[in-house]
């Protein structure tokens, strides 16, 4: 069960967020806040405690604030993304994770380490790790070292398409994952049950899981189908403008 979600309301640069995609257009920031607000109630609807941080404009991207932490039960591991436009929103989330945990229990992921919280995918305590353009083998051998005392397992996961771990594969529950592209006969997740979008759903990959629902990007109706098939509540959230620079349902908050 999550409690608590923390999120970033996104700034106006929001509009000038890394892509590569850039064929989608730029967001429209009044369409992206309407949305942002839309996220926030379905999580409510679902029993958790939303923290919503202010915006920071210095960083475009900052709304996506699972990448710059990774959050247990008793602790909190700060990242260090590997995107340089983004080092600064690891210090910046500091002050939200004093609000819930003791300083003992705040790790810090350091230079030359790089990893970003949407390469890390929890199943129960084992954390997959992709190891991607923005998540290093530094970052995710001193991710081992911070969580081997904590009792859980780290497993590496090599990426060759997609830019984050959870951008292609995620949990839902019960050995379940739901899986685009690359992971559809990815060996590391044989023992999953996996469950494939189609390829010209690949975008809903990215859904999350809370509370024994799941948010649905709004608009790719097979996923949903499957899902609802599944016996799951479906709560499909519209993320068009985040889409648009590359960002998803999980990347928009912090979940613990
Ligand atoms: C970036 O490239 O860093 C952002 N435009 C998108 C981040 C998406 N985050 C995620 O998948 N966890």
């Amino acid at each position: 069960m999550f409690k608590h979600a923390i999120v970033r309301t996104p700034g106006t640069t929001l509009t000038r967020g890394i892509t590569g995609h850039p064929e989608l257009g730029a967001p429209d920031y009044e369409r992206a806040l309407a949305q942002h607000g839309a996220y926030i109630r379905a999580l409510e609807s679902l029993a958790v405690e939303v923290a919503v941080l202010p915006p920071l404009e210095e960083y475009p991207d900052s709304c996506f604030v699972e990448d710059t932490a990774v959050l247990g039960e008793t602790w909190a591991v700060i990242t260090c993304p590997g995107a340089p436009s983004r080092k600064g929103e690891a210090e910046a989330i500091l002050p939200a994770i004093r609000e819930f945990y003791p300083e003992a229990r705040i790790h810090r992921i350091t230079a030359p380490g790089t990893l970003e919280g949407g390469d890390v995918m929890r199943v129960e305590d084992t954390f997959y790790v992709g190891r991607s353009a923005r998540t290093n083998d530094e970052g995710i051998r001193r991710f081992q070292d911070i969580l081997k005392p904590y009792g859980c397992r780290v497993v590496p996961v090599a990426l060759r398409e997609v830019l984050h771990l959870k951008t292609g594969i995620n949990y839902l529950s019960g050995r379940r994952v739901l899986v685009s592209g690359e992971f559809t006969g990815h060996p590391d997740f044989a023992g999953f049950e996996r469950i494939p979008v189609p390829p010209q759903e690949g975008y809903a990959a990215n859904c999350l899981w809370v509370n024994g629902s799941v948010l649905v990007p709004a608009g790719f109706p097979q996923t949903e189908g499957a899902l609802r098939a599944l016996g799951y509540p479906v709560l499909p959230v519209d993320t068009s403008e985040y889409r648009k620079i590359d960002g998803g349902l999980s990347c928009l908050s912090l979940r613990f």
